[in-house]
């Protein structure tokens, strides 16, 4: 059985090839992409094993889905096929209209994954792993998402497995900071490690500072708060104590989707070896940093000797 698994959607990503708005693209890259995912692939680079509960449809981007999951070793074992549904896609213009962003669009509406309900969650599964990572993304795909997510919550709960959960609103899913709210604080309550970033903080914790924000998210029972900032770094808040360090200036920017991802796998691995908490939090700025100069989410998550030949070239960058 898997160490770490998850709950959530895979997709086909396009991505534009030429930086600008998508509608003078003519050169998209087929890839294969989803936050939970993104994860998983990133801890089997990092030593461990890891297995996705999803569904995919009965086409040509779910075996490619499937494929793709497969050669990076993450477990299949859970994921069906919707003969009903589409897997879904979705596409990414590059660089417009603020450089250095990317801009998503979703086509992922009734597709096979967003039809997943709680007889998706493999209860044994859950409970016989050592972390179960959840997502803001999931809970918002539909309802039967939302109740799938929360029973997978509710089992690693009662079992003792410890839960790993990254906010990651996506306003394009929950259309309004209300129901974001509403929908992502079920989750707040019980993961060991949150991760979250300044505006899913406002949006959660509306009218209070980052500090006050993070505080009041760790009150909740967190062990671990971390406050990922992008281009400015990150910080953690644990045990009483915060810890930043400064995001690495890498020379060119192709695609920050996904890069949150990379910095999560290369923290937990880190934190979970025993590392102390700055040491992790420059390991996940170096992955988030290496997967931004890349396009694709999974394809420059690195391993260890990756991100070691990385720091061997910039140091342990800026204090923060
Ligand atoms: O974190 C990266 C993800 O946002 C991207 O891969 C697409 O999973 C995705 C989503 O739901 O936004």
């Amino acid at each position: 059985m898997p160490e770490f698994v998850s709950i959530g959607e895979v997709m086909i990503q396009l991505s534009s090839l030429e930086p600008g708005p998508l509608r003078h693209s003519r050169l998209l890259e087929v890839r294969v992409a989803g936050s939970e995912a993104n994860m998983l692939v990133g801890l089997t680079r990092l030593g461990h094993t890891s297995g996705l509960m999803s569904r995919v449809g009965d086409d040509e981007f779910g075996r490619l889905v499937l494929r793709v999951l497969r050669g990076e070793g993450v477990d299949t074992s859970r994921v069906s096929i919707d003969p009903e549904a589409p897997t879904g896609i979705y596409f990414v213009q590059r660089h417009y209209p603020v450089p250095g962003k990317s801009v998503v669009y979703y086509y992922r509406h009734g597709s096979a994954a967003s039809r997943m309900g709680e007889g998706d969650v493999d209860e044994e599964y859950i409970a016989s792993s050592r972390a179960l990572i959840l997502t803001g993304i999931t809970p918002a795909l539909s309802g039967g998402c939302y109740r799938a997510s929360e029973k997978a919550l509710e089992k690693a709960l009662r079992s003792g497995v410890d839960v790993i959960f990254d906010t990651n609103i996506r306003m394009r899913l929950w259309r309004s900071r209300e129901r974001a709210r509403e929908g992502v604080a079920r989750f707040l309550r019980g993961p060991r490690i949150v991760f979250t970033n300044d505006e899913d903080l406002e949006i959660l914790f509306p009218g209070l500072s980052v500090g006050e924000a993070v505080e009041k998210l760790s009150s909740l029972g967190a062990e671990v708060v971390v406050v990922k900032m992008g281009s400015r770094g990150a910080a953690a808040y644990s045990r009483g104590r915060l810890y930043r360090r400064g995001a690495f200036a890498i020379p060119g920017i192709e695609d920050v989707v996904g890069s949150g991802d990379a910095f999560n796998a290369a923290f937990l691995a880190s934190i979970l070896r025993g590392d102390p908490v700055e040491k992790a939090l420059e390991y996940g700025n170096a992955a988030g940093a290496m997967n931004a100069a890349v396009r694709g989410d999974i394809e420059a998550l690195p391993s260890w000797k990756d991100l070691e030949d990385f720091l061997g070239s910039y140091g342990a960058g800026p204090a923060g």
